[in-house]
C-alpha cells in the first residue's frame, strides 16, 4: 500500500474531527497520528519544538509544511486541493467573504458557548471532574439565542453561507455532533427544537465524509479508552489507521 501523503497528528474532540472531516470531503488520504492530548502527549518537548509550541492539536504534516489551529488546516486543505473532493471554499470574492464572516461567528459566537458546555458536560466528567452546572446553565441560555439567528439564517438559504456547503458549516457539525451526545436532553432540543437548524444538521450528518468522520473519531476513542485500562496492550498509529480505514470501509464503502 502507498504511504499517505499526510500526516494528522490529532485525538479526540471536535477540533480534531474538523480536520478529519475536512479530509474526507476532499478525498485526501493521510496517516492518523494518534496523540492522547488529555494524557499529556501534545505537551512533550518533541512536539512542541517539532510540531506545536502552543501544545494543542490538530497539527497536519503537508511535506515541509506544518500547520496547526483546525481553521487554518481546513482553509488551506480547500485552497491546495481545490481540484480535489467537495469545493469548500467559493471563487467569488463576495461569496467566499460570507463563508470567512460565518467562520469568524463560529469561532466567537458560537464555538466559546459550545466549547464551554462541552467541557462541562463531557470532558470534565470524563476527567472524574464535577460539572458546574451554573455555567451549563448560563451557557445553554446564550446558545438558545445563538441559534435563534441561525435559525433566521437558514430559513433563507440552506447553508450558512449560501447554497452550498462550506467550511463555515464543515466546522459547526462537529460542535454539534458533540452538544448532541450529552446527557442534557435540553441542549438537545435547543438544536432540534428550530426546524431550519434541525435541518441543516440532518442534512449534514448525512454526508459520506462526516459517516466517515464519525467512524473514525468512535475509533481514537476507543483507542482512548482502551489506553486507560490495565494491561492493555498499546496500538500502534499504523494499526489505528488501518484498523480505521479497514472498518471505515466496511462501514460506509469507499467512495
Ligand atoms: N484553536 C485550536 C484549538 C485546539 C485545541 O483546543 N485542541 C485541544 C484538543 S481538542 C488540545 O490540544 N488541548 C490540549 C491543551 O490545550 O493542553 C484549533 O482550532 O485547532
Amino acid at each position: 500500500m502507498q504511504d499517505p501523503k499526510m500526516k494528522l497528528h490529532c485525538g479526540f474532540l471536535f477540533f480534531n474531527m474538523a480536520v478529519i472531516f475536512g479530509l474526507h470531503e476532499k478525498d485526501l488520504d493521510f496517516e492518523l497520528v494518534f496523540i492522547d492530548w488529555i494524557a499529556g502527549e501534545s505537551k512533550t518537548k518533541s512536539f512542541l519544538s517539532n510540531l506545536n509550541p502552543f501544545g494543542q492539536v490538530p497539527v497536519l504534516e503537508d511535506g515541509d509544511l506544518k500547520l496547526f489551529e483546525s481553521k487554518a488546516i481546513t482553509r488551506y486543505l480547500a485552497e491546495q486541493y481545490k481540484e480535489e473532493g467537495t469545493n469548500l471554499l467559493p471563487n467569488d470574492p463576495k461569496k467566499r467573504a460570507i463563508v470567512s464572516m460565518w467562520m469568524e461567528v463560529d469561532t466567537n459566537q458560537f464555538l466559546p458557548v459550545a466549547l464551554t458546555l462541552i467541557k462541562e458536560l463531557i470532558v470534565k466528567p470524563y476527567q472524574g471532574l464535577a460539572t458546574d452546572f451554573t455555567s451549563v446553565q448560563e451557557n445553554k441560555e446564550k446558545l438558545s439565542e445563538i441559534l435563534n439567528i441561525y435559525e433566521t439564517r437558514l430559513r433563507e438559504s440552506p447553508y450558512l453561507a449560501g447554497q452550498s456547503f462550506t467550511l463555515a458549516d464543515l466546522h459547526h457539525l462537529p460542535p454539534i455532533h458533540y452538544l448532541l451526545n450529552t446527557e442534557e436532553e435540553e441542549v438537545k432540543s435547543l438544536i432540534y427544537s428550530r426546524p431550519s437548524v434541525a435541518a441543516w444538521v440532518e442534512k449534514m450528518k448525512c454526508r459520506p465524509a462526516w459517516l466517515k468522520t464519525v467512524v473514525m473519531q468512535e475509533h481514537i476513542v476507543d483507542l482512548m479508552n482502551r489506553r486507560r485500562l490495565p494491561k492493555q496492550s498499546d496500538s500502534s498509529c499504523h494499526e489505528l489507521t488501518a484498523d480505521v480505514a479497514q472498518k471505515t470501509a466496511m462501514v460506509i464503502g469507499k467512495n
